[in-house]
Parts: C-alpha cells; sequence; structure tokens
C-alpha cells in the first residue's frame, strides 16, 4: 500500500522553514529499512524515498516522512548486537565523563535504545534514558536502565525537569537525523538542559555520506544527513552554538557535535570552522554536487548487479552478510531477492527468522553460515569490514570470498 496516510510530503526545510526544497535522487517506494516481516511476502507497506536539498540553508532531507509511530514503537535494532559499538560508547562515556560532568550530574540520552551508552557512564552519575520502541526500552530496563518509553519533545522534557530537574549532559545518538520536527527537538533541550550543560550529538556526517558513496544509508528512518553548516544553523535559532566537532569512523563517518548556549564562555574549537570550509569547498552549497552524487548510486547499482549477475550460477553460493538497515536499502534499490542470496546472516536475535524487508531473503543466525559456508559473502554490514574479516578468518583461509559493494565494489 504505497504512499498510504503514514507517510507525507514536506513542503518546507525542517532546519529553516524556507519552501525551497531540490529533489536531487529518488530510490523508489519500499518498505522501512528495519521492517523485517515474520513470513514471506506479506503484505508490507512501502513508501517513497526520495531526497532533497534546502537551497536556502543546504540542509539534505527526505522529502516524505513516515510515520515515527509505525517505524519506532517496535524496533528491530539493538546497538549491543555489533561488538564494535559498545567499545565505542564504552568510551565515548568515558570522554563525556571527564570531559563535562561531577559526582551526582544528571545525564539523559535520547533514543536510548538498549542502554550501550549510558550503562557505561559511572556510577556517581545519575541517568535516565528516553526511547520510543517498547521492546528495546525494556531491554534497557533488564539491563538495569531507568527509561521512559516515549518519544522525546516540549512535553516530555516539562516532565523530566519537573520530576529530575535540568540535566547537565543531553546525549543523543543516531536519533537527531530520524527526527521530523527539529524545532520541537531544540525546544525540548532548550527546557530540559542546564544553562551550563552541553548536548552531545553523534549523527552520520553528510561529508562521508558524499565522499563515500553511501546512498544505501539513506532510509525512511533518516530524514536528515547533517553537514556542520545545516547544524550551525538549526541550534543558532536557539541561542546555541557548536563548541566542538570530532569526527570518527563509527558508522562509516560519524560526527560527534559538542553544543552549547551561547552564554556559555568557551569559544569554539578550530574543527568547527575547518569543517565549515571544507564543506563549501566540497560544493555541499552547489546542487550539481548532489546531482552527482545521485549518478554515482545509479553507476555503483549497476556495477553490484553487473558482478552478482555473473558470479550467480548453479554451483555459486552467495549470501549477504550483516541484515543492517542499510542493507535493505542497497537489497531493493539493486533488486537483489533471494534467487542471488540464499540468506542473509545477522547476529541480532530479534531479526534471525525473519525476512527482509521488500526482497524477503531470510535472515539466519551465525551458527548456519559456519555450518554450510557460501563462497561469497555480500558484505551488507560494510562499515564493520575489518572487524568481520578478522572474525571470519577461518570462511576466508578456506576460500571464502567477500563482496564489499562500498565504497567502491570489490572483491577480497
Ligand atoms: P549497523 C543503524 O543502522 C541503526 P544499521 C540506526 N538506524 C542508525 O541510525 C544507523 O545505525 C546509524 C549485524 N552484525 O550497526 C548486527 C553482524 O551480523 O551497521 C546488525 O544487525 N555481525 C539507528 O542497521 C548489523 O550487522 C557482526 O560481526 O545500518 C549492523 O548494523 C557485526 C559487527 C554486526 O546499523
Ligand atoms: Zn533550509
Amino acid at each position: 500500500m504505497p504512499g498510504d496516510d503514514l507517510s507525507w510530503r514536506r513542503t518546507d526545510c525542517r532546519v529553516c522553514h524556507e519552501e525551497t526544497l531540490y529533489p536531487f535522487l529518488d530510490l523508489g517506494t519500499i518498505p522501512p529499512a528495519n521492517g523485517f516481516v515474520d513470513t514471506p511476502e506479506a503484505d508490507e507497506p512501502a513508501y517513497p524515498l526520495e531526497v532533497v536539498v534546502c537551497e536556502t540553508c543546504n540542509h539534505v532531507q527526505l522529502h516524505d516522512t513516515v510515520d515515527g509511530e509505525s517505524l519506532f514503537r517496535e524496533y528491530h535494532y539493538f546497538s549491543s548486537a555489533s561488538s564494535p559499538l559498545i567499545a565505542h560508547f564504552g568510551s565515548y562515556a568515558s570522554t563525556i565523563e571527564s570531559q563535562y560532568l561531577d559526582d551526582d550530574d544528571f545525564v539523559v540520552e535520547i533514543g536510548c535504545n538498549d542502554g550501550i551508552l549510558l550503562n557505561q557512564f559511572g556510577p556517581s552519575i545519575r541517568k535516565l534514558g528516553v526511547d520510543p520502541a517498547e521492546n528495546v526500552a525494556e531491554t534497557a530496563r533488564e539491563r538495569g536502565l531507568e527509561t521512559i518509553t516515549e518519544f522525546f519533545g516540549p512535553d516530555v522534557a516539562d516532565r523530566i525537569r519537573e520530576d529530575y530537574g535540568q540535566a547537565n549532559a543531553i546525549c543523543a545518538n543516531n536519533v537527531v537525523g530520524h527526527i521530523d520536527d527539529l524545532h520541537g527537538l531544540m525546544t525540548g533541550v532548550d527546557t530540559l538542559l542546564s544553562s551550563d550543560g552541553v548536548f552531545v550529538v553523534e549523527v552520520p556526517y553528510l561529508l562521508d555520506l558524499i565522499s563515500n558513496h553511501q546512498f544505501d544509508t539513506i532510509y525512511h528512518e533518516h530524514i536528515s544527513y547533517f553537514s556542520i553548516r545545516a547544524f550551525r544553523r538549526l541550534v543558532e535559532q536557539f541561542d546555541m552554538q557548536l563548541s566542538d566537532v570530532n569526527r570518527m569512523a563509527v558508522h562509516g563517518g560519524t560526527i560527534r557535535v559538542h553544543i552549547q548556549r551561547e552564554s556559555v564562555d568557551r569559544s569554539p574549537s578550530r574543527t568547527v570552522e575547518d569543517l565549515t570550509s571544507l564543506e563549501l569547498a566540497m560544493g555541499f552549497d552547489r546542487p550539481e554536487t548532489y546531482d552527482e552524487f545521485a549518478t554515482g548510486a545509479e553507476r555503483t547499482r549497476t556495477r553490484i548487479t553487473t558482478l552478482l549477475n555473473r558470479l550467480n550460477d548453479d554451483e555459486t553460493t552467495i549470501v549477504g552478510y550483516g541484515a543492517p538497515a542499510k542493507g535493505n536499502i542497497l537489497l531493493n534499490y539493486c533488486d537483489i531477492g533471494p534467487d542471488t542470496l540464499d540468506y542473509i546472516v545477522d547476529t541480532t536475535p530479534a531479526k534471525q527468522g525473519t525476512y527482509s524487508p521488500g526482497m524477503n531473503i531470510p535472515v539466519r543466525e551465525p551458527a548456519v553460515f559456519r555450518a554450510e559456508p557460501p563462497d561469497y559473502a555480500l558484505l551488507l554490514a560494510w562499515n564493520y569490514r575489518d572487524a568481520i574479516l578478522d572474525k571470519e578468518v577461518t570462511f576466508r583461509d578456506n576460500g571464502g570470498r567477500f563482496i564489499i559493494p562500498i565504497p567502491y565494489v570489490d572483491i577480497v
């Protein structure tokens, strides 16, 4: 049921509200990337996936919004299923704690998932998670984290402030891009953040998305694709500023953005200006840059499908490795189904035994991969390339090969 009333088209920019949206990439009408189904050929809802850039503030975003209730109340993504992420959030917690927090300070995380970050703060820090996904929040609570099952916004912020007081740090990782109402988010942060508090955001970085042809990270959940310039434009409207930015490799290229009130006397790090200049040098203010990116996505699709068609004969077995959300975009956009991939192997218990959204390829547990190793594994979780190549040394020593789709199609 494409385009039902669970999705709607935006006419104005989510950052600056101007009606200057320029469409540059249409990935088709596809089901939500985390919408794993229990039976194949279920009647899956599908929605348009078109990307636009605002010609006023250059914020890159989706043209359509899919209702958050349908995407996030039950969620198949558990951060702790990917062991590299546990280490990433462990060092994140200790960095933020030593840089900004004292004993008994209060930290709130928006989109806390299974507690992967908050549970790694020390015992002297008071913590509260907020996450709308009932099944994931339940796991966080089982792991000892106090968690509110809600979408964060101005009302929830008021309530938290009343019940717990203001927060010394608010963290939001891989969730700000998921929020349609960015001004509502910032209003909530403005309410909840203490006068000298810090709002720390991690999001995939637009610069890595563009430079490394990561078109598969575009899906309905990811409404915004942030540049530093768009971030600055957003927070300035709330009398806040970027005090620092760190680039990190996680998820194929992430920025950790530190935001504080303009009244906090801390001069912004040089990285903020440097990245702003770099983005302009890369042409992020020009529509042609985005048109070229769209052409690149088509080129990658041709290369992947040509390669798989050559390899896929009766004797050769190919499976998918990792069932990340982005893998489902790649599979749907390139029209790769169960005729090509026998199954997809994934470490997340909640995904095992389900079928991938749209293409309906069965998702299996790692034991199956070990028992029946294929000739080729298409690395859908390419962001964990090094960790996975290391982990699957036996498969590779026995002649198994990985097909890497992003940033360039390759066989290793
Ligand atoms: P992974 C997520 O997207 C979710 P996804 C979210 N939408 C978001 O914003 C982005 O991140 C940034 C599996 N795996 O982390 C586990 C193995 O099977 O790339 C996961 O299902 N074996 C909030 O879904 C998947 O791969 C392994 O050895 O694209 C990876 O998903 C490892 C390391 C992972 O995120
Ligand atoms: Zn704009």
